[in-house]
């Protein structure tokens, strides 16, 4: 562990981090509260021992500083305690601190505590990346790995606090019923999984594709006009197109997609289910022109 030590007297400070070393960790020394505080705001140690009195920032002061201080990590907390009164254990511990140790320090005691320390702090950087991964796994479509509508409002929501300009552009493929009846539902999820691919693949980093229901998809365009937005879409259609899924139930005998953009501009200031509205609106009118094209 990468452990941070904090005391203004200097042969404690040396007892301590002898101690802490003989352990087998790494040190960090601090020579007072603040710049305990500095250190590990740069370090992010995995366990803090702390001297109670220091001037400036005390222990009990950087205790509450790292909870506050802490989201996903645990730092684990052990104070060096001069009286081992009651009253100073109880104030440390109520301040964040996980153990305590009374001076003079017995390396074995401190010893024993960073055992535990590595257990507690590795125990938190597994929930953490747990956390983490089902977060993660909360906002993608299982079939086609794409973000799914939770994480699409999530995105839109922020879109609109920070007023920034985009276009939406509903996505349907066309004829898909008759893909499923003809090919078979498994073939019909490999052509979804292909279609998200190459939606996914036609646009820039900085926009977003969605799968927005069965064979819907919803792309968020960071365009400052419905125009480019179109011009964007419309290479996406024939990304599509140029994919040649045979498709015997489909005029143009292959999978082809519709798609129906509205633009959230200076000029159009919508909230998101009326934007989204008007994305489908055109998506129909897309359909009802005949299908495979842009409408905008
Ligand atoms: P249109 O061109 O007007 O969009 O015609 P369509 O046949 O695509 O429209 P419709 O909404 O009638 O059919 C959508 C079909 O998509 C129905 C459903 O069986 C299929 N579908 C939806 N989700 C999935 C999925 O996850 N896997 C598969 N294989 N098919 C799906
Ligand atoms: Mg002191
Ligand atoms: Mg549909
Ligand atoms: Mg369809």
């Amino acid at each position: 562990m990468k452990v941070l030590i904090a005391d203004d007297d200097q042969i404690s400070r040396m007892i301590t981090k002898a101690a802490v070393e003989q352990s087998g960790h790494e040190c960090i020394v601090a020579v007072d509260g603040d710049s305990a505080w500095q250190l590990y705001k740069e370090h992010s140690p995995e366990a803090v021992v702390t001297d109670l009195m220091m001037p400036g920032l005390n222990g009990l002061d950087l205790c509450r500083a790292i909870r506050a201080a802490e989201e996903d990590s645990y730092t684990y907390i052990i104070l060096v305690t001069s009286h081992g009164s009651r009253k100073d254990v109880l104030a440390g511990m109520e301040a964040g601190a996980d153990d305590y140790v009374t001076k003079p320090l017995d390396p074995f005691s401190l010893h024993i505590r960073l055992l535990a320390a590595q257990r507690i702090t590795s125990l938190h950087a597994d929930l953490a990346r747990y956390r983490s991964a089902l977060t993660e796994q909360a906002r993608t479509d299982p079939l086609t790995k794409l973000h799914n509508r939770l994480k699409l409002s999530e995105d839109l929501g922020n879109l609109h606090r920070n007023d920034h300009d985009y276009c939406l552009a509903m996505v349907d493929v066309d004829n898909f019923k008759s893909y499923n009846d003809i090919y078979g539902h498994q073939a019909g999820d490999a052509a979804l999984v292909a279609i998200a691919t190459s939606l996914a693949g036609a646009v820039r980093k900085s926009d977003a594709v969605y799968r927005f229901g069965g064979e819907e998809f919803l792309l968020v365009l960071g365009e400052q006009s419905t125009a480019s937005a179109g011009a964007v879409m419309e290479r996406v259609r024939s990304a599509v197109a140029a994919l040649r899924i045979e498709h015997s139930g489909d005029p143009d005998g292959i999978l082809t997609i519709s798609a129906g953009v509205s633009a959230f501009t200076d000029g159009h200031r919508a909230g998101t289910e009326q934007l989204l509205r008007e994305a489908d609106l055109a998506l129909y009118a897309a359909k009802a022109s005949g299908r495979n094209r842009v409408t905008l």
